[in-house]
């Protein structure tokens, strides 16, 4: 088996180099973005094998039973090496193989595209059957098929946005996911620039000074702050907030053995009618440790999700696989270090525009 990988600009460059050099039988066994150490060759690597034909095998004279033992074996141990060979080759795209080898390069070639963002495997398979069925015989609307099956699995949570929506909203997550620094983002976008009465308040004691970095931001936008170290003083704080549009509460980052220490503000917030909690992620996290963080952080009975270090990965499928395997919606986002400039809502367009080829995004607007 030959296994080589080709880079390009893009997936579709890629694919096409593949497809030259090795010919339509080729398998595509991965598809990402290059590794910072190839990212020379091109941004996107794209891995393709090449099975080569059976020999026609030369009539042989009868063996005894010894020596056809011995060859069984031999050829056993071959393919344990082969398999072994192709397991540790395939990582991600179980399902490439299969949708390669098919008649529709099309569909090989979307399925290349979505891999790319490292979205769930069996998610994509998921979308680009559905898409198929959509797109229906000849595969004339598949593009705009697959855009639809995408918007269709985009959740996005506009609800606090309603007159009816949460007041209260406390951002939890793991440390250092940037649910500091997007408090006040949200402090300035959703409060300052609208005028809403709001008020700010920090309940991470975890560290010494864990409050102070909000304290400072609260000082510099002329924004109300209370630093507070238990429920019962949180409990007060809300309920003299009552009147309040708007109160952000911080929370600390708790790490994997911290969520003893978490389980009483996460019962208290989660019970509590009229306040969300949003779980902050950075979207560059793996996608084993993503779930493993938002299953450790369900003790909060988050309503939505929020994914900083959008300028740090060009693959957004991960989050987005996270989302639509949670069934939770995404509420803003993180695109940066900047207050109040790098965040924005979730929209749909924009989560769509995250997902999407970038040529096949500008092609769109256009239109
Ligand atoms: N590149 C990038 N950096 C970010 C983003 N959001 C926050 N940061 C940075 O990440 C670092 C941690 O941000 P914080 O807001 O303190 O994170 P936190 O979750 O409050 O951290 P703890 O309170 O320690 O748990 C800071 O240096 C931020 O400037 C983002 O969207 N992109
Ligand atoms: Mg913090």
């Amino acid at each position: 088996m030959r296994i080589k990988s080709f880079y390009a600009a893009s997936v579709e460059g890629a694919v096409a180099l593949a497809r030259r050099e090795m010919g339509a039988e080729a398998m595509l066994v991965e598809s990402r973005k290059a590794p910072l150490e190839a990212r020379h060759l091109g941004e996107y690597e794209v891995v393709c094998a090449l099975v080569p034909e059976a020999e026609p095998v030369p009539p042989q004279p009868p063996e005894d039973a010894g020596a056809q033992d011995a060859r069984l074996a031999g050829e056993l141990a071959e393919m344990r090496r082969q398999l072994d060979l192709m397991g540790k080759t395939i990582t991600r795209s179980a399902w490439s193989g299969a949708r390669w080898g098919c008649s529709s390069p099309e569909m090989s070639e979307w399925h290349a595209r979505l891999m790319a963002t490292d979205m769930d495997g069996e998610l994509v398979h998921e979308i680009l059957s559905a898409a198929e069925r959509r797109a229906g015989p000849g595969l004339s609307g598949l593009e705009d098929a697959v855009a639809a099956e995408l918007e269709r699995r985009i959740l996005v949570d506009g609800a606090w946005e309603a007159p009816n929506g949460p007041r209260a909203v406390a951002l939890a997550g793991p440390p250092g996911a940037g649910k500091t620094t997007m408090l006040a983002k949200l402090a300035v976008i959703r409060g300052l620039a609208q005028r809403r009465p709001m008020a700010l308040v920090s309940m991470d004691d975890f560290r010494v000074g864990g409050a102070d970095q909000l304290r400072s931001y609260a000082a510099i936008l002329g924004i109300g702050f209370q630093a507070l170290d238990n429920l019962g003083a949180l409990a007060q704080a809300l309920a003299e907030h009552q009147g309040k549009r708007l109160v952000l509460i911080d929370t600390p980052g708790y790490g994997p053995h911290d969520m003893d220490r978490a389980a009483d503000l996460a019962r208290f917030l989660s019970g509590r009618p009229g306040t969300a909690t949003w779980l902050v992620l950075t979207a560059c996290m793996k996608s084993a440790d993503l779930t493993h963080v938002a299953e450790r952080f369900e003790i909060f009975r988050p309503s939505s999700l929020l994914f900083t270090g959008l300028d740090e990965t060009a693959c957004f499928g991960t989050a987005f696989s996270l989302s639509v395997r949670q069934a939770k919606p995404i509420s803003f986002l993180g695109t940066g270090q900047e207050i109040p400039d790098d965040a924005a809502p979730a929209t749909k367009e924009r989560i769509l525009s995250l997902l999407w080829p970038e040529t096949l995004a500008a092609r769109r607007l256009a239109a």
